[in-house]
């Protein structure tokens, strides 16, 4: 389980834009996304560096990862 502090989501837009980003990483993934916390839970077995990346790449910065 990877946890990401996520800047910039701010609606329900943000929230599938983010989730589609790191699916397209792995399909498998699953993502949660809670607005008020900024934080993206994602379960995957890709590594978490990639899918940070991904989820910069879609126009969100990622400001701290952590693997739990
Ligand atoms: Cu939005």
């Amino acid at each position: 389980m990877y946890e990401l502090q996520v800047e910039k989501m701010s609606c329900g837009h943000c929230v599938s834009a983010v989730t589609k980003s790191v699916q397209a990483i792995d399909a498998q993934a699953k993502v949660e996304v809670d607005l008020a916390q900024r934080t993206v839970r994602v379960q995957s077995a890709a590594e978490l560096g990639k899918i940070a990346e991904a989820i910069v790449a879609a126009g969100y910065p990622v400001v701290a990862s952590a693997t739990n």
